[in-house]
């Protein structure tokens, strides 16, 4: 068995949420935030045979699209010692989806 863990938009997790449900696959949806933004962001763990890892990668990938994101780190100016900060507005692609499939040693249902 595989433990796919994917990190998503909040935008997609919904739909993709509803494809893997139409597909037969079991998903915990956790919320979830990326260090770099600190923006939210969904982190699913869906836990499959092996066989079933491509086809839920594909799902992931129809359903996740990526997009620019504005985020404005702060930058100084100044002469050293007089810095002040001004915003500074960068453009960063993010996602479709990061995906980790992982081993699982055991699965139990109690
Ligand atoms: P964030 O860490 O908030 O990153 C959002 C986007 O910012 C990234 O999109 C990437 O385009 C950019 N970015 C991240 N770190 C950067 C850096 N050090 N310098 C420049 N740009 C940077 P994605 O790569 O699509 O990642 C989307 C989210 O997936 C991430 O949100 C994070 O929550 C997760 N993620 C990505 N790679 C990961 C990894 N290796 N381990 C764990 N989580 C990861």
């Amino acid at each position: 068995m595989k433990m796919i863990v994917a990190v998503v938009q909040d935008k997609d997790s919904i739909k993709l949420l509803e494809h893997l449900i139409e597909g037969g696959y079991r998903a915990t949806k956790l919320a979830s935030s990326g260090g770099f933004l600190k923006a939210g962001n969904t982190t699913l763990l869906i836990g499959v045979e092996q066989d079933k890892v491509s086809d839920v990668i594909n799902i992931i990938k129809d359903t996740c699209h990526s997009r620019e994101q504005l985020v404005t780190p702060m930058s100084p100016v100044g002469t050293s010692g007089t810095e002040s900060f001004l915003p500074y507005p960068v453009e960063v692609v993010v996602g479709g989806a990061t995906i980790f499939v992982l081993n699982v040693e055991e699965f139990h249902r109690a």
